[in-house]
């Protein structure tokens, strides 16, 4: 394994004599390996996953565009945060295809630099808020027609209900007995959770350049616990901002990571909500419109209920997008998201008060 790896490894410009590789913990959907060299650099070798990725091509463009902005507009605003930057293959291409068809790409490993799967305290929401908030900012000049809709409706709603009830049809008998409390769930807040996307096809919304995977994991941190880089580009599409900003809600300040299963005891942190609204609002107060902030906690509900919904239908499915670790991994996953949804629903006047406070609703004319 280690020889094919680094032969892949081999075909990227790295101008280094490569010393070890080694897996690095990542997410649900790509393998990543850390690449060590003869020299001070470091790489991160990643295997796209093409049961989840069609266009693996248009993604890894979009990605290099990205990058591209975002490293130009730190520097000119003489900002201290990184971005991550691709390496081209000597076959000019910045990724390689190997022999099973699979597609590599090679970036920079940013050192001394840590993650989080769970939040310590407000000072790190705060500025995981900021950093986030920072990405809008910073992709704000890319017209959003340069980049791909590289997963179709992978947001949407409609089209999530859509594959859930084909896996509802297609599910053992068994499953479906298992996760019926979360099947009810889903049927009973369809019509609700549905109402960002009929706003979005209505054009209440600027579509903006967005992450689309915006979890605590894919922020580092420095020593200091000051933010430092936005990570994992893989889905950076155009989207509306709800969901970047409901997805980093979900994450950070939920009081369990989103498989645990204490159910009766998840909850919404509203001091982190609080904090992050702050880090978040500084780069985009000014950005958002009065619409968009006006939504931003139905975004959060919303994107809530999707990652739920999707874990759910996986586990229908028999688990094929997911990684998992035990045979209801999936189905835990799901009800936690669906915990978090109504601590969500629990706390809405809250939450509301917060986000107009945070973000000044009331003084933008
Ligand atoms: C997946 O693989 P990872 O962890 O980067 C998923 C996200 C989910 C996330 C849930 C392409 O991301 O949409 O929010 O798991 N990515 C894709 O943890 O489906
Ligand atoms: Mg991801």
């Amino acid at each position: 394994m280690v020889e094919k790896l680094e032969a892949i490894a081999n075909q990227f410009c790295i101008n280094a004599t490569i010393k070890s590789i080694s897996t690095l913990q990542s997410g649900h959907i790509n393998d990543t390996y850390l690449v060590t060299t003869n020299t001070s650099d470091s790489f991160v070798l990643q295997k796209l996953n093409s049961y989840v990725f069609k266009d693996v091509i248009g993604l890894i463009d979009n990605k290099i565009k990205v990058a591209q902005l975002i490293s130009k507009n730190i520097e000119s605003k003489h900002l201290n945060i990184l971005s991550t930057q691709f390496y081209k293959a000597k076959n000019g291409n910045f990724y390689v295809k190997g022999d099973d068809n699979e597609y590599w790409n090679l970036q920079n490993y940013i050192p001394n630099a840590i993650t989080f799967d769970k939040v310590p305290n407000t000072e790190v929401v705060f500025e995981a808020g900021k950093l986030y908030g920072s990405f809008i900012a910073l992709t704000n000049n890319a017209t959003a027609l340069e980049i791909k809709e590289t997963l179709k409706d992978f947001h949407s709603v409609p089209f999530r209900l859509e594959q859930f009830k084909e896996a509802l049809e297609n599910a053992s008998q068994a499953r479906k007995e298992e996760a019926q409390k979360e099947i009810d769930f889903v049927l009973e807040h369809q019509l609700e959770m549905s109402k960002i996307d009929a706003l979005k096809n209505a054009n209440t919304f600027p579509i903006r350049i967005t992450h689309n995977d915006t979890k605590l994991s894919n922020i580092l941190f420095d020593k200091c616990n000051k933010g430092l880089a936005v990570i994992d580009l893989d889905t950076v599409m155009p989207e509306i901002v709800h969901f970047d900003f409901g997805d980093s809600v979900r994450s950070i300040c939920s009081n369990a990571e989103e498989d645990n299963d204490d159910f009766e005891s998840l909850e919404i942190q509203l001091d982190y909500y609080k904090a992050y609204c702050k880090g978040y609002a500084k780069s985009t107060k000014k950005l958002l419109s009065k619409t968009e902030i006006k939504y931003l906690p139905l975004g959060v509900k919303t994107i809530i209920y999707i990652m739920g919904l999707r874990f759910l239908t996986d586990f229908l499915n028999n688990d094929k997008y997911y990684k998992t670790k035990y045979a209801t991994h999936n189905l835990v996953r799901a009800k936690n998201q669906f915990a978090l949804v109504n601590s969500v629903i629990k706390n809405n006047s809250e939450i509301t008060a917060i986000t107009n406070n945070a973000f000044g609703l009331e003084d933008i004319s």
